[in-house]
């Protein structure tokens, strides 16, 4: 599973990549700083199982810090999308390569509406977000439509000649893009229904709407309303809000201060906390405590955050669907066989089976699954149970 950050030039993708990941990105107030994509790894944060538990945890696939889980992601930050892209136009061909193996979308948009539609500099408040957001998914569709089109004369010829399933045919012709069966069948029959006509009388129009419904069940988007420190930007946010759009408030600049100084201890703070507090004074300077006087007051204050955790979270939990489960061996220590204590949190879709899971753990586990122990209740569980979130859980096999 993969989540890209992508937008307009100069919106601050970069920004956002560098304060999840912690890593050293080129960012610039110009055009196209990022030309080949960055890849890189995010945490998502929940409450511990933990702490309910009273038990002092040594995880080894992710981290734990004051009862909070922190669990690995990875992300890819791509280059900026400029009207027309989908023809090739700036990076555009780079930037539809590197999307191409995400499942959901982060469109990072600048609230303060201080870059024109190319990501130029311009004065806050002169340019619409609005028009971005249109405009991105404009792209898109006509990126994921000139695709299909391309292709789509030989996948009806080739279902009938061969007289092959339709979305099988879809699926393999169109591998590079990785879209899912069911995203595909569900596309096909619910525009077929719609419009009453069958997919091998579709014209372009029809196949259009097609892409449309289908490029939204596959890349869905949610938006990150960036640079919200500026004042201006509380007004864009509201009416975006206002009108449906699944925005959380960001400030990408922010989050990046305070995870530099809370790294280097002068400040604690975890991503996702709606405070932060100042440990070593002494260690900063008048320029640097004006700057987090202000974050506190334009971000916390107001916006009870920098909203950058909340945003992945909300990715992970809301769109893709996710829950975490810890798997363990031993479920009376709740350890591995190496000792460690709640050693492994898993990030698997909701609906996922015990025995998926034991699957997802190693092939073996599920071929020689017998059947599983709830922690939490010291039940024995079936293949067949669907797991929660949270859930922790012990697999015994035969081996
Ligand atoms: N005020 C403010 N500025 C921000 C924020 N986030 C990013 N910026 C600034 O926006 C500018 C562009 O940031 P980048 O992260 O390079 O933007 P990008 O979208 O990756 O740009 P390209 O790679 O050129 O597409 C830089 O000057 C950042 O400092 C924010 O939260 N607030
Ligand atoms: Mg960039």
């Amino acid at each position: 599973m993969e989540i890209g950050i992508v937008g307009k030039p100069n919106v601050g993708k970069s920004t956002l990549f560098a304060s999840l990941t912690l890593s050293d990105v080129p960012i610039a107030n110009y055009p196209f700083t990022t030309i080949e994509p960055n890849v890189g790894i995010g945490y998502i944060r929940i409450d511990c199982v933990c702490k309910e538990f009273n038990v002092k945890d040594s995880p080894k696939n992710s981290f734990c810090i004051d009862g909070n889980r922190f669990i690995p992601i990875k992300l890819v930050d791509t280059a900026g999308l400029v009207p027309e892209a989908w023809k090739g136009r700036g990076l555009g061909n780079q930037f539809l390569d590197s999307i191409s193996k995400t499942s959901v979308l982060i469109h990072v948009i600048d609230l303060s509406g201080s870059t024109d539609i190319e990501g130029r500099p311009v004065s806050p408040g002169t340019h619409d977000p609005l028009e971005d957001i249109k405009f991105l998914e404009n792209e898109l569709d006509m990126w994921l439509y000139s695709i299909i089109r391309r292709h789509w004369n030989d996948i009806v010829k080739l279902t009938k000649m061969r007289k092959l399933d339709i979305n099988q045919v879809i699926y393999e012709k169109l591998s590079g893009v990785k879209l899912s069966i069911d995203h595909i069948k569900n596309a096909l029959s619910s525009i077929s229904e719609k419009l009453g006509v069958p997919y091998n009388k579709w014209g372009d129009e029809e196949l259009i709407e097609f892409t449309k419904h289908l490029r939204r069940l596959s890349k869905p988007i949610v938006l990150a309303g960036n640079k919200i420190d500026y004042d201006i930007a509380w007004e864009n946010y509201n009416k975006l809000k206002e009108m449906g759009y699944d925005i959380i408030p960001i400030s990408a600049l922010s989050e990046l201060v305070l995870r530099k100084l809370a790294n280097q201890k002068i400040i604690k703070y975890l991503p996702g906390d709606n405070d932060f507090t100042i440990i070593k004074e002494d260690k900063l300077n008048n320029k640097q405590l004006r700057a987090l006087e202000k974050i506190r007051e334009k971000i916390f204050e107001k916006y009870g955050g920098t909203g950058i955790q909340q945003l992945l979270n909300h990715v992970v939990f809301d769109l893709l669907n996710y829950i975490v489960v810890y798997p363990v061996r031993d479920p009376n220590k709740l350890t591995d066989a190496e000792g460690n204590i709640l050693p492994d949190a898993y990030l698997v879709p909701k609906g996922t089976t015990l025995k998926d899971f034991a699957y997802m753990i190693h092939t073996d586990l599920g071929k020689n699954f017998l059947f599983g122990i709830n922690i939490r209740t010291k039940m024995r569980l079936k293949g067949d149970y669907i797991l929660n979130h949270r859930d922790v859980v012990s697999i015994v096999s035969t081996v």
